[in-house]
């Protein structure tokens, strides 16, 4: 019976969410942030849930897209990954943008693949009634570390009252902030997002951590705001301190002369984001690490397809997260519990958001982990009052896209973006 499973509708619903002020390399998070969340419907009473980005152009792809699919059997993933490109090629509009934060160009297609893949994924999982990391060949972990993920942050959006983390811009906040996440989840590792402050003092907080955490891995990620020496003479620095150095400098150029002037390996979300730009990240040394993400690599398959090919190339393999919610850190789960070379505890942007369209219960951190959801499909449910009361807040908050620099622009018009900046 369940072989016939079709899509017979599609509904995409924008979403925002408050967000501290965060800050990063081109600017400062804006009070919301942007998802759109993806059901799809068989008409047969099961619904699978998808999240993805939600800017203008991405929304507008995902509707053109979500048309295309109706009447598509919801396990003919290839014919579905076809049908998207497809549309998109008929779409003078398809490019680049702004929607996936610090990451340059990936594939629109996989982009916009990506959340239904999800959804079919999740409903292929409740009519069998398995999880979905047993169709992705299975957990090999119980549950998913992941790690803190600290920012430098204002105390508040100007004209807000100050949030219930207050300020970090200087090393002692930064280990204040991460005692509080590490008191709260566990984390057992530890990001910090650079490239905010000048290299010299994002060094002296990294020291300040290494010395209130003597045995917790560290990494560092200024989304390439430094020059090739700069990197370097951190690098030097850092030594020994260091897991992993995401992204000092721009281009898989930057990142090799990098790489063969320091011990530390390298990691990236910015430099490898799309299957080609694997084999010249391979010959140039580049990368020591890469940063997968289902939300641009084109799904859970096709991120189980990248970490075979870094698992061939001996390269290592993480996981980065942009802001998000439920829906997204259930994939997240299944995804790292089903593949086994994925050994770095991965990022995730949880601990700074507030609200939430899933149901609770269903992901909880434990010692800075989140146990493998076991219900089927991705295991979480979607609270439907939630859901339309962050469309309500989307419909109101003007924000249709994301733009780190032009909010940091209003508040400071000197601000500028360049990369590099040091
Ligand atoms: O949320 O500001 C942020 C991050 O900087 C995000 O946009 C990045 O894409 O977390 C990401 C990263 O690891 O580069
Ligand atoms: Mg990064």
């Amino acid at each position: 019976m369940t072989a016939g499973l079709r899509i017979h509708a599609v509904k995409i619903t924008p979403v925002a969410f408050r967000d501290p002020a965060l800050l990063n390399a081109v600017g400062v998070h804006e009070p919301y942030a942007l998802r759109a969340i993806v059901e799809v419907d068989t008409g047969e009473g099961l619904v699978g849930l998808g999240e993805t980005y939600a800017d203008e152009g991405h929304l507008r792809r995902l509707r053109a897209a979500a048309d295309a699919l109706i009447g598509m059997d919801v396990y003919g993933l290839g014919a579905m990954h076809r049908k998207v490109a497809e549309v998109l090629s008929s779409d003078n509009g398809v490019g680049g943008s702004g929607l996936t934060g610090m990451i340059t160009t990936s594939s629109a297609v996989d982009r916009v693949f990506s959340p239904f893949e999800v959804a079919c994924l999740d409903l292929q999982g409740k009519a069998a009634g398995r999880p979905v990391s047993d169709l992705l060949g299975g957990a090999v972990r119980e549950s998913v570390p992941f790690s803190a993920y600290l920012f430098y942050k204002w105390a508040a959006h100007p004209g807000q009252e100050p949030d219930d983390w207050g300020a970090a811009l200087d090393p002692e906040a930064v280990v204040a902030q991460a005692r509080r996440m590490i008191s709260e989840y566990g984390f057992t590792a530890i990001k910090l997002k650079g490239g905010v402050r000048p290299p010299a003092e994002e060094v002296e907080a990294v020291l300040a951590l290494r010395d209130a955490f003597p045995d917790v891995p560290l990494r560092l990620d200024p989304n390439a705001a430094w020059s090739v020496e700069t990197s370097v003479e951190v690098a030097r620095r850092l030594e020994g301190v260091l897991e992993y150095l995401e992204d000092p400098t721009p281009e898989l150029d930057g990142m090799a002369q990098v790489a063969r002037q320091t011990p530390i390996p390298l990691a990236t979300n910015m430099c490898v984001v799309a299957f080609e730009h694997l084999a010249p990240a391979v010959e140039q040394g580049s990368v020591q690490v890469v940063l997968s993400d289902h939300h641009y690599w084109g799904g859970l398959h096709r991120s189980k397809l990248l970490s075979g090919i870094c698992d061939n190339f001996a390269m290592g393999l993480s996981m980065h997260s942009n802001s998000h919610l439920g829906i997204s850190l259930a994939a997240m789960t299944h995804l790292a519990a089903a593949t086994p070379n994925l050994t770095y505890a991965c990022d995730t942007h949880w601990p700074w958001k507030t609200e939430e369209v899933v149901e609770p219960g269903a992901l909880t951190f434990t010692d800075g982990s989140v146990r493998v959801p076991q219900g089927p499909g991705l295991g979480v449910e979607l609270d439907h009052d939630a859901l339309a009361r962050l469309h309500e807040q989307y419909l109101k908050c003007g924000l249709r896209n994301r733009d780190d620099t032009g909010y940091m622009q209003r508040i400071d018009p000197h601000y500028e973006k360049k990369t590099p900046r040091w």
